[in-house]
């Protein structure tokens, strides 16, 4: 079984098993991180758009922000957009705290790039990972190699970063997991297109046809979203269909703003779901980001939710590893899920506000929601804290 020791078992090469890795060498802590996919799979793959205030400093203070401060871009603040208006919150003006438009796949590229330059060891295309004796006294991980040579890895913790769909929320006992779930009646359909913005900042719009969403990668590649019902074929969806519905719902034509639309160069559905599993630990397991909670992404939280776990379990797990020191290790699963039902609760009020049903009461109640959101400093200052982000281990 090719036995070998280390001190953590990382599985799941995403953002926050690359960052955890990260986090722990940078406190001596040695780690192995285990990956079903292939290192361009991983990095290919268009998920988040934006970095939260305290994700970006934490992000710099790790060395990792250099090409984040050159190429991503700084927003004071969302428009919030409805039929006829049009509505800037202006977060640094609220709050004092800002966001970054920095895509997912950059800030895996600069993880992985990181990762290279301190020899992490990183498997990429393992299989059949297993997880065993994680309340007993020899915690291991076992699993084949791309070789397809089968290994076993004795360490002191296992980490599941292994997203919605690894096999660390099941390593948690059934008797001990509890989970919640809401499966929303709506998915989004996501295009990426090479066309400058025609925003500055990000528009989150309600419209009766439904919501619709302007962000962006760059000064010339565009990400936008509509909402589409669940179960939405995307071949149905041409590319003069999608701008179209874009235009309709995004307000193009109104006080004279104007949607450009470019050549789409790639298109998904994604389902909406929120799902929070406890606890966060079990034994010698520690579960962080999308393995213990999925958001609905109207939020912006799941990648930075990713990173406000890890930030908080590095210097857990350092202190238990190498400390022999417990504490920080047992209160990681409360003080990580006071953020996550902070942003869950977020990320469905998001949901809920913006996503029409067809439900006219529904509709009046929504239309209420954000005209007092954009125009009362309370309501608008309750949304940019949330948006912006509340610091880590608040
Ligand atoms: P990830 O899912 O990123 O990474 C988990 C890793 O574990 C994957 O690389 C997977 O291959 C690996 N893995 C799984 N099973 C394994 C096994 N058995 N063995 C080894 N490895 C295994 N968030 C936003 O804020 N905005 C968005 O627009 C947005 N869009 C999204 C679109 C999609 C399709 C999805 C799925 C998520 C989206 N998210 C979005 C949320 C997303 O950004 C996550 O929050 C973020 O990737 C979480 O990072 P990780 O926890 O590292 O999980
Ligand atoms: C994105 O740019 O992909 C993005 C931005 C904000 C969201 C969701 C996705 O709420």
């Amino acid at each position: 079984m090719n036995p070998q020791r280390s001190q953590v078992a990382i599985v799941g090469a995403g953002p926050a098993g690359l960052l955890l890795a990260h986090l722990l060498a940078a406190r001596g802590v040695e780690s192995v991180v285990l990956e079903a996919r292939s290192e361009e799979y991983v990095a290919a793959r268009v998920r988040a758009g934006v970095l939260e205030h305290s994700t970006v400093q934490l992000l710099t203070d790790a060395g990792l922000g250099n090409r984040l401060r050159e190429q991503g871009d700084e927003h004071r603040g969302i428009h919030l957009q409805w039929p006829h208006e049009r509505h800037h919150l202006d977060f640094v003006d609220l709050t004092g705290r800002s966001v970054w438009v920095y895509g997912q796949t950059e800030v895996q590229k600069d993880l992985v790039d990181a990762a290279a330059a301190r020899g992490q060891d990183v498997r990429y295309e393992v299989s059949d990972v297993a997880l065993h004796e994680l309340t007993g006294d020899r915690p291991h991980v076992t699993f084949t190699a791309a070789d397809g040579t089968a290994h076993r890895l004795d360490v002191d913790a296992v980490v599941g970063c292994d997203g919605s769909f690894g096999p660390s929320r099941a390593a948690v006992p059934e008797g001990v997991r509890r989970s919640w779930e809401r499966t929303y009646p709506y998915s989004w359909l996501g295009i990426l297109a090479d066309v400058a913005p025609s925003t500055d900042e990000l528009i989150y719009a309600w419209h009766p046809d439904g919501f619709a969403m302007h962000s962006m990668r760059s000064p010339t590649v565009s990400r936008l979203y509509l909402q589409v019902p669940n179960g939405t074929d995307v071949a149905q969806w041409s590319d003069d269909r999608i701008w179209d519905a874009l235009a309709a719902r995004l307000g193009h034509g109104q006080d004279g703003w104007e949607l450009t639309p470019g050549p789409i160069t790639g298109k998904s559905v994604l389902p909406m779901r929120s799902y929070v599993q406890t606890p966060m630990r079990h034994g010698r397991l520690f579960l962080a980001g999308d393995a213990a909670h999925t958001v609905p992404p109207t939020g912006a939280k799941g990648l930075n939710l990713a990173v406000a776990d890890v930030a908080l379990l590095a210097p857990a797990l350092a202190a238990l590893v190498r400390e022999r020191d417990p504490a920080l290790a047992d209160a990681y699963s409360d003080a990580a899920l006071r953020r996550v039902w902070r942003c869950t609760h977020f990320s469905w009020w998001m949901t809920t506000m913006l996503h029409t049903s067809g439900d006219p009461f529904d509709e009046q109640l929504q239309l209420a929601q954000l005209r007092w959101v954009a125009t009362s400093e309370a309501g608008a200052t309750g949304l940019a804290e949330n948006y912006a982000g509340l610091p880590i281990g608040f």
